[in-house]
């Protein structure tokens, strides 16, 4: 899955795709790269991002949204609005991605009676303030109830689990210590044998492990996508398509297989 973030604030690539055709170029390149997904937000979820209102989301979003749906994969839309997700389902939206995990009133009947993907993240309090005391008595254990929760709501709502994604949410409340607790136990999330997305790219985690930032983690984003695979996410959601596609190739031929 390949990002692309439509903001002026994103931590690692803000303000480089706000005009809309440089959010198509970006798009279209990681296509070319092996991008089996298009993820497009415009609202950003770092730590401290001050939430925009739907309607600003919405008129980020439609431009990019409009050109990158004609590409040849899936786009997903990742955003933790009911009002924006109507839209995004309407103009050709294939996913959902909420970082919120569909808690939002209305965010379950938003999507429920569509056919689109779902991704369903945790994250412990709200970005503006979710890295202040991240505090878990037990992190795999708390975050695996949460993801099977959610599932057994979107069940109640009608919703066939084939359709959801469920997700960690590296980085969103959680300590250095809780995000390796969590990708060591990636296989054990799998909420009823749900498939399990992974974003680790270019998150402060691997800051705080290399002491670089956010523009020069590329190493360290493609080895962290590559022990996700290996501890069975399904998914990752990535930053540098052509760079984690080569790691991947390699696993995949070491495993007997292709990527
Ligand atoms: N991380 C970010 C945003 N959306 N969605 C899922 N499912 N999982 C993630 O780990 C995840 C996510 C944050 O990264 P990024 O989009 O690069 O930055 P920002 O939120 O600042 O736009």
């Amino acid at each position: 899955m390949g990002i692309v973030n439509i903001t002026p604030d994103s931590f690692s690539d803000g303000g480089e795709a706000l005009d809309p055709l440089a959010g198509v170029a970006r798009a279209e390149t990681m296509v070319e790269q092996g991008a089996d997904i298009i993820d497009l937000g415009a609202e950003s979820t770092r730590p401290g991002a001050r939430p925009v209102s739907a309607a600003a989301e919405i008129d980020r979003l439609m431009p990019v949204l409009e050109r990158v749906r004609d590409l040849p994969v899936p786009v997903s839309v990742d955003t933790m609005k009911p009002q924006v997700m109507v839209e995004a389902l309407r103009n050709g939206a294939s996913m959902i991605n909420d970082v919120f995990g569909f808690r939002a009133p209305g965010a379950i009947d938003a999507v429920a009676s569509s056919e689109c993907g779902l991704c369903v993240m945790h994250m412990q309090g709200e970005p503006r303030t979710m890295q202040t005391a991240p505090h878990y008595d037990d992190v795999v254990g708390e975050v695996a109830a949460f993801l099977l929760g959610r599932v057994r709501a979107f069940e109640q709502a009608g919703v066939d689990a084939g359709r959801i994604v469920v997700d960690p949410g590296f980085g969103f409340g959680k300590t250095l210590d809780h995000n390796l607790a969590l990708l060591r136990a990636l296989r054990s999330l799998s909420a009823d044998g749900v498939a399990v997305l992974a974003g680790l790219s270019r998150k402060s985690m691997l800051g705080t492990i290399t002491g670089k930032p956010a523009g020069d983690r590329q190493a360290a984003s493609v080895a962290a996508a590559l022990l996700a695979i290996e501890r069975g996410a399904d998914l990752v959601r990535v930053h540098d398509v052509a760079a984690t596609r080569d790691a991947m190739a390699v696993y995949a031929a070491v495993q007997g297989s292709r990527a």
